[in-house]
């Protein structure tokens, strides 16, 4: 599936030193360092395309942008791979609801995110796969699960075939990646996608690998399953598979995925013999008028309705980095004229021709440090206001354009 296309990126001269960040799973910040030499491979969770991407979505592949940038830095070659949501629940009720085809919603949404992953000048994915484009995949792995003696069947009332769950307790995996307790667990399992109280189900938690065809919903011929469609966290295990080759280096996503999806994305890799990620990173979630931005609560701002409103994508960048990636916010439009006239501050400073060397290493070090944008923004406000960094030792090659390093590392386009 066509992604977005790249924005100018001229990266710096590699540093040579590593990027740390923080690993949800070992609850520490640590070096990341590629199980290839010399290669980073990153995989973050996409949208669910059956609304527009809102700022939350943004703040998240803002995130996964700023790791690969700053896996860039260190030198290595970075290859990154997303997926796409097309055959799940909400995105298959909405369709139903606005009579219109699941296809031609998913791909009018994934549009208007490409142009808004454009306009904030992410870098794109080397692969961008859909769930209908990775089914003959998908379809292998479950039923792999199944012969692998991972699967069972729970019979249905409503039509004849039965659906496929994975069975948790022989892996022994859940919980390997959220580190969270039962109870935690069953305060958001059924809210995010998951059925606890099923009947038929060895386990509470096993996750649904294979529905069986509904009238009026999609389908796909699976000899050994029998026609239907995969539950939600298999595609991820394949599509990961498939872009970057298990095991890779970072699973990244917002803080909502890491349990289930994360946990169960990475038990369907242990069942299938395969380990799953490294390391775990997740972004904070972001709120609006009280609550976490959903497309459920509809409380959403907008990416093209800010731009479509003249701010400039630049500005939303700003706002997004003045908040650790970590942490959880809200957006709010104080915030935004903020950010707006630190980017003409910025653009001001640029103009004068803004050459330093400890203010780029500065740059670097924040980044490099657990992407510390608030720190880089420190870094940013004290050139463009003209005081002195400090005086650090660097190399007559060491890079000194400011500018060229704000673009470079965080996407910012100063000129
Ligand atoms: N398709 C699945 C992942 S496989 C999904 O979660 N889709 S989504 O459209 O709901 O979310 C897309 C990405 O944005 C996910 O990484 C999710 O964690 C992140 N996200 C969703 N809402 C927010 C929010 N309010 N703040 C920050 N990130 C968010
Ligand atoms: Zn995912």
């Amino acid at each position: 599936m066509h992604s977005w296309n790249a924005p100018a990126w001229t990266p710096l001269p590699a540093s040579g030193l590593p990027l740390r960040l923080f690993d949800t799973r070992s609850g520490r910040i640590a070096p990341v360092v590629p199980q290839q030499e010399g290669h980073a491979r990153l995989y973050v969770c996409g949208i669910t395309p059956y609304d527009a991407t809102h700022l939350g979505h943004a703040a998240t592949y803002h995130a996964a942008d700023l790791m690969h940038r700053a896996l860039a830095d260190t030198g290595h070659r970075v290859t990154t791979a997303q997926n796409v949501t097309d055959v799940d629940d909400p995105l298959l009720e909405r369709a139903a609801r606005d009579d219109v085809d699941w296809r031609e919603l998913a791909a009018s949404q994934v549009a208007l995110f490409a142009e808004d992953m454009e306009a904030l000048r992410v870098l794109p994915p080397h692969t961008f796969r859909s769930v209908s484009e990775a089914m003959e995949e998908i379809i292998a792995a479950v039923t792999a699960l199944v012969e692998r003696g991972r699967a069972y069947r729970v019979e249905n009332d409503d039509v004849v075939d039965a659906d496929w769950y994975l069975d948790l307790s022989q892996d022994g995996a859940l919980g390997d990646v959220s580190g969270w307790s039962e109870e935690q667990m069953l305060e958001v399992f059924a809210e995010r996608g998951g059925d606890p109280e099923r009947p038929g189900k060895r386990g509470r938690f096993d996750p649904l690998l294979w529905r069986a065809a509904r009238p009026a919903e999609p389908a796909w011929d699976a000899p050994m399953l029998g026609r239907g469609r995969p539950g939600w966290h298999v595609e991820c295990v394949c599509i990961a598979d498939q872009g970057l080759g298990l095991p890779f280096d970072i699973q990244a996503g917002g803080s909502d995925l890491i349990f289930p999806h994360h946990d169960l994305s990475a038990a369907h890799a242990v069942a299938l013999g395969r380990p799953f990620a490294v390391a775990y990173a997740h972004a904070g979630m972001v709120a609006y008028e009280g609550e976490k931005m959903s497309k459920s609560l509809g409380n959403l701002v907008f990416v093209h309705r800010l731009v479509r409103d003249g701010v400039e994508p630049m500005a939303i960048r700003l706002v997004l980095m003045a908040h650790h990636y970590r942490s959880d916010w809200a957006w709010s439009d104080a915030e935004l004229d903020t950010a707006r006239q630190r980017l003409e501050t910025y653009r001001a400073a640029a103009r004068r021709g803004g050459r330093h060397q400890a203010v780029v290493e500065a740059l670097r070090a924040s980044l490099r440090q657990d992407l510390d944008t608030p720190q880089a923004l420190a870094v940013l406000d004290a050139w463009a206001a003209g005081e002195e960094p400090p005086t650090l030792e660097l190399g007559p090659d060491a890079p000194a354009d400011v500018a060229a390093a704000a673009d470079a590392l965080f996407g910012l386009d100063l000129t």
